[in-house]
C-alpha cells in the first residue's frame, strides 16, 4: 500500500554503540520502511565514528551513525513513538541507564528535521539541537540531502552546517549500506 498524499519529509539519525551495531542500524532501517506511513527515500552508507561522551574523562565505544530521509504520513509525536518503539526492540533499556548521560545504547533514533518546522515541547525538540555539533550527523546527512534546508535556530543547509562544524573527533565511512540488500557504496 503506498501513503497517502499528504506527507512530510523527515530526517532521521541513527547511531548504536552497544551490541550488534551494524544489525540494529539494518533492523532499524527496515522497521521504519515497513511501517505503513513512513517511507525511506534516502539512506547513507554507515560511519564509524568516536563517541563523543558529554565529560572529558568519560570514554564510550564507538559508534555506528547512519541518516535516513524519508516522506512520512505521521504527525511528529507518533513519528517519535515509533522511533522508540524499534528502540525498545533493539533491546535499549532507557531506565536502566538513567545516570549517565548519553550512556551507551544498542540504538538511538534522533528525529533531525520534520519538514520546516520548528517544534518545542516537553517530548520534542526540532531540528534536533545539536546536530550542528556532530559531523557523525552532518556527513551521512549530507552525502544524501546536502541542499536540505535546516530550519531555525540553524537556517541553512545541512552542506553549509558541515561546512561550518567544528567536530575534530574521528569518522571514518564504512563499506556498509543500510540496505542489506543494496550493494555496498563504492
Ligand atoms: N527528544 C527531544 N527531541 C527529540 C528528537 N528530535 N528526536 C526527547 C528524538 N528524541 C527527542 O532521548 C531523551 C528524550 O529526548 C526522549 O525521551 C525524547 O522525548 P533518549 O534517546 O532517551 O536519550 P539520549 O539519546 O541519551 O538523549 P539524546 O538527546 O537523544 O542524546 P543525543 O544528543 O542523541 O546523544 N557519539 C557518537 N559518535 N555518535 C552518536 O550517535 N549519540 C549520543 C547521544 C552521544 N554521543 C554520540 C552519539
Ligand atoms: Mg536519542
Amino acid at each position: 500500500m503506498g501513503l497517502s498524499a499528504d506527507t512530510v519529509t523527515a530526517c532521521i539519525a541513527l547511531g548504536a554503540n552497544q551490541g550488534d551495531r551494524l544489525a540494529q542500524l539494518r533492523m532499524s532501517y527496515e522497521a521504519l520502511n515497513q511501517h505503513p506511513a513512513i517511507k525511506i527515500t534516502a539512506a547513507s552508507p554507515v560511519y564509524a565514528s568516536e563517541a563523543h561522551t558529554g565529560e572529558e574523562n568519560d570514554t564510550a565505544p564507538d559508534y555506528l551513525n547512519a541518516v535516513v530521509k524519508a516522506r512520512t504520513a505521521l504527525p511528529p509525536e507518533k513519528l517519535l513513538r515509533v522511533c522508540q518503539q524499534i528502540e525498545q526492540a533493539a533491546g535499549r533499556d532507557r531506565e536502566a541507564a538513567a545516570d549517565r548521560r548519553w550512556a551507551p545504547r544498542p540504538l538511538d533514533l534522533d528525529i533531525l528535521t520534520y519538514a520546516r518546522q520548528q517544534i518545542d515541547t516537553q517530548a520534542l525538540t526540532v531540528p534536533h539541537p545539536r546536530l550542528g555539533e556532530r559531523r557523525f550527523v552532518l556527513q551521512p546527512w549530507s552525502d544524501i540531502a546536502p541542499n536540505l534546508y535546516v530550519p531555525l535556530p540553524f537556517d541553512t543547509t545541512v552542506q553549509e552546517l558541515l561546512q561550518q562544524c567544528s567536530d575534530a573527533a574521528a569518522l571514518r565511512r564504512t563499506p556498509h549500506a543500510l540496505d542489506s540488500t543494496s550493494s555496498a557504496p563504492t
